[in-house]
């Protein structure tokens, strides 16, 4: 297993998941998903740092960590993916790889949802695909990863 962790975050509300709106995040709550991605992580040799925050500020704070902490980031800004420069900007200045992840597809949902602010400081974007957006955006993360450190 690598020494470094890839964190995996996750913005506001989204500790509300499987209580309510399953039509458009699913029934699986944070936990099942962070459950099936440490399962995911051990087969493929790497371990999850898994956290979900309410608070802009504690976001940009795991962010700067995770980029002395951690080996990549997986990100699920949530609303803050549509406001938050200050997001975006910790983001910018971290080194890691990135992946912004999205349960809805963003672009068929209203208006103000098909901008992504963070989106910009990411090496790449999973939308739309439901809990398996996480297990998807984990196997690719880990393809960047080999990729830079020449694996
Ligand atoms: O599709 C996504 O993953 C989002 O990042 C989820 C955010 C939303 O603001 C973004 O536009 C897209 C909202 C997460 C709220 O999750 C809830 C889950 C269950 C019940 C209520 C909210």
């Amino acid at each position: 297993m690598g020494d470094k962790p890839i964190y995996m975050l996750n913005g506001p509300n989204l500790n509300l998941l499987g209580s309510r709106e399953p039509e458009i995040y699913g029934s699986d709550t944070l936990a099942d998903i962070e459950k099936s991605c440490a399962g995911a992580a051990k087969e493929i040799g790497v371990s999850i740092e898994f956290r979900q925050s309410n608070h802009e500020g504690e976001l940009v704070d795991w962010v700067q960590e995770a980029d002395n902490k951690a080996a990549g980031l997986i990100i699920n800004p949530g609303g803050y993916t549509h406001t938050s420069v200050a997001l975006l900007d910790a983001l910018t200045a971290a080194s890691l790889p990135i992946i912004e992840l999205h349960l809805s597809n963003i672009h068929a949902r209203e208006a103000f949802r098909k901008q992504s602010i963070t989106a910009n400081a990411a090496d790449g974007v999973i939308m739309g695909l439901g809990p398996n957006g996480y297990l998807l955006a984990l196997a690719a993360l880990k393809r960047i990863m080999d990729a830079r450190s020449g694996g």
